[in-house]
């Protein structure tokens, strides 16, 4: 059985969409992130970092949510939802997938602690350059690889949903609200928004805030 270590609401969430998108079993076991006094020790032996997502899949162990994606799309090939490696969207799918962890999610962190910085001294670059990426390609091609939604739309939308919508911290755009609209509409989409509410009020975080709010 496929293990996927994952916290609600989390950047784990994208690959709790993929996986009702491979519709392949899996296990959740809920890592809390939000826990008082930090993440258990014991979670740093599958996650260097004590970081989701991570899975462990025949007994390896997968980190980085870049680098789960990928994996996961290439292990179950059946529900096609990675370009073959000598299909001409692997480049846009791979290029895609990694922008979200290398370029858009260190960018969107760097502007919200308001780090003030020119493009040379980061290997992520600006954030005006990073929006202005995103919106160019999506004005071109409806899904992040091409024609056709890929594992690579699990981490591009989630990143864009959370941070347009939640954190406020990309600016609206209709080409982004309109993307959203394509890929949130998908059955997997919406199992695994339920499946993630449902976890995230199992969570003491949010049940506190709930309690108070
Ligand atoms: N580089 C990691 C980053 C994952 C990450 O930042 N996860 C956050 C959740 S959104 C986390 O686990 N934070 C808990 C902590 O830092 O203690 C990846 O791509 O998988």
């Amino acid at each position: 059985m496929l293990k996927f270590y994952h916290a609600p609401w989390s950047r784990s969430s994208s690959v709790l969409w993929l996986l009702e998108e491979l519709a392949v079993p899996y296990e959740i076991e809920l890592v809390d992130i939000r826990a008082k006094d930090g993440v258990s020790e014991d979670y740093r032996k599958i996650q260097p970092n004590k970081k989701v997502p991570a899975i462990v899949h025949d007994g390896l162990v997968v980190t980085e949510r870049a680098a789960i994606t990928i994996y996961l799309a290439d292990r179950f090939a059946e529900a096609k939802l990675a370009p073959a490696v000598d299909h001409p969207d692997r480049a846009a799918y791979l290029t895609s997938l990694v922008y979200c962890d290398s370029v858009f999610d260190p960018v969107i962190c760097a502007d919200v602690q308001k780090f003030e910085y020119t493009s040379n001294q980061f290997p992520f670059g600006t954030f005006d350059d990073m929006v202005a990426n995103v919106e160019r390609r999506l004005t071109a091609q409806p899904f992040a690889a091409g024609a056709h939604f890929t594992a690579a739309d699990t981490q591009l939308a989630s990143s864009i949903g959370y941070t347009m919508n939640f954190m406020n911290a990309l600016p609206e755009r209709p080409v982004f609200k309109e993307y959203l609209a394509r890929v949130e509409e998908r059955p997997a989409h919406r199992r695994a928004a339920e499946k993630d509410m449902a976890l995230a009020a199992t969570v003491p975080f949010f049940a506190g805030a709930e309690a108070s709010s």
